[in-house]
């Protein structure tokens, strides 16, 4: 059989990451690589049947896992992260094969993977509670965090595996099992991240089995998993769309939902900033990753002194930013993952020049070499104000530049949209630095000055307010999402005093 150059090459990759080849053929879920539109393998599909039987053996799973100490458990995430360490090559590539972003962009999300992975190693020593004074003689009051129970981990096409990295890696430390749904878009890396998971079982020797397990599919099996009583918790990560559908099924049954929705991210520009850091943070935030982080920078606020220069600065660094295949060295920008997110990138553009906007670049590259994969050269739009559709989020490399007068007028505006995931500040000004990051200030969940707002470390706790969802994943104490707190009343006394003082006795 003819296998184009990008299919061999992610044949040739599945096979080095250890993914079975009958898995790869035969199915009715087809997988293409953005690069040049080419089938790479046809998966069989699981249906919302298929759920019950695998909550099941996530719920066997986890009642296994749960006694096993916690540091053992970590020592299964340490193995995970070597295994994932010594692939990093292959599932960096595999994901620019299947993502579309930049190689360098591919092995950053195997590192994020690996980051998580000690984060979570360390974190397996540190699952601490507090001991509370009671009010109580002859008591002790204090709580203990415990597993909570299988987690189902629905993810997006845009970091395919990073962001289930940061989900799973806490939840297998905090004791629980987990039930993967990727996006349909990336099944392949999730695959290969799977058979990474059971090399890692293999060598940890008494891990049970059903600990990680993999659906694939589409929307029909994300609901079935928001929809099973086993599952006491959902993370999802995706469009603002999808959490809508999602939350609704898991308020249903007073499940919890961590969710990390659409961005609309934004930057100011102050007129003491740095505009050479400001330029090269500008185009990695706005124009890397093709524009589909949902950290991407989204909306420009240029102070009105400043503005003419910024514009130039940007509209040259703009028209010689490298697009093209993401696999070749120099290349900054790859392609949007499919037909679709070019059809709604040029639906925004169109719609931009109609409310007066100036629209520079945009257009469609590379068709000739690329019939049936969607190169765009990345956006700047001058807007005259913040619209509708500025307000709304586009999931690819526009660039909405506006003007203000203030530091007060522009966090008002930057606030004026319904999502808050990040945000930044370009200033020198100690003042402007820190009323950004004060409570009148931005009001994302990120918050930075001086630094895109895309890029995170996984340190820090991930994740944003209002249509956002309001979710916290990765780093900090986001940990706390996967187990359960008691609280406990110890009386070592041989007296039963009651709290509050209550008299309740019968002599
Ligand atoms: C996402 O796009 O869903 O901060 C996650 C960042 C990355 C993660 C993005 N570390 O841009």
């Amino acid at each position: 059989m003819f296998l184009s150059p990008i299919a061999a090459q992610a044949a040739r990759l599945l096979q080095e990451l250890g993914v079975e080849q009958h898995m790869l053929s035969g199915g009715e879920l087809a997988a293409y690589s953005p690069i040049d539109g080419t089938q790479l393998a046809r998966l069989r599909a699981h249906t919302a049947d298929d759920i019950a039987a695998m909550a099941d053996r996530a719920q066997q799973a986890f009642i296994v896992w749960r006694t096993v100490p916690a540091p053992k458990r970590g020592e299964l995430v340490r193995l995970f992260g070597n295994v994932l360490r010594a692939h990093k090559p292959a599932l960096g590539a595999l994901v620019t094969l299947e993502a579309g972003k930049i190689l360098q962009e591919g092995l950053g999300e195997v590192q994020e993977m690996i980051d998580i992975c000690d984060f979570a190693l360390g974190l397996s020593r540190q699952l601490y509670g507090l001991t509370m004074a009671s009010e109580r003689p002859g008591h002790g009051l204090r709580e203990t965090w415990h597993p909570l129970g299988p987690v189902g981990v629905i993810t997006a096409f845009n970091f395919p595996v990073a962001v289930f990295a940061w989900n799973a890696a806490l939840a297998l430390a905090c004791g629980d099992s987990v039930i993967w749904k990727p996006s349909e878009k990336t099944p392949l890396t999730a695959l290969a991240t799977q058979a990474l998971f059971a090399h890692a079982c293999k060598e940890f020797g008494d891990a049970p089995g059903g600990l990680l397990q993999l659906v694939i599919g589409g929307r029909e099996v994300g609901q079935a998993l928001a929809n099973h009583s086993l599952l006491p918790l959902v993370s999802a990560t995706g469009s603002t769309r999808m959490g809508r559908e999602i939350a609704p099924l898991l308020a249903k049954r007073l499940a919890r939902a961590l969710l990390e929705l659409g961005g609309n991210n934004g930057m100011i520009l102050c007129p003491s900033a740095d505009l050479d850091l400001a330029v090269r943070a500008i185009l990695f935030a706005a124009a890397g990753t093709a524009g589909q982080r949902c950290t991407s920078l989204r909306r420009l606020f240029v102070h009105e002194a400043i503005y003419g220069n910024v514009l130039e600065r940007l509209k040259r660094a703009y028209a010689s930013i490298p697009v093209g295949n993401p696999l070749e060295e120099g290349t900054l920008v790859g392609p949007l993952i499919d037909r679709a997110a070019y059809q709604s990138m040029q639906a925004a553009l169109q719609q931009a020049k109609e409310a007066g906007g100036a629209v520079h670049g945009g257009e469609r590259v590379l068709a000739d070499r690329y019939p049936d994969a969607y190169y765009v050269r990345p956006a700047l739009v001058e807007m005259p104000q913040q619209t509708e559709l500025v307000r709304h989020e586009t999931f690819a490399p526009i660039l909405y530049v506006m003007r203000h007068r203030d530091l007060e007028q522009a966090v008002r505006l930057h606030n004026d949209v319904p999502q808050g995931l990040a945000s930044s500040v370009f200033t020198t000004d100690l003042r402007e630095a820190e009323f950004f990051c004060s409570a009148a200030g931005s009001d994302c969940g990120i918050v930075n000055v001086n630094a895109g707002p895309s890029g995170a470390e996984i340190g820090g706790a991930f994740g944003g307010e209002k249509e956002t969802g309001g979710g916290r994943e990765s780093g900090s104490d986001a940990w706390k999402a996967y187990m359960r707190r008691i609280t406990s009343t110890i009386n070592y006394s041989s007296e039963l005093p009651l709290a509050q003082g209550i008299v309740f006795s019968a002599d």
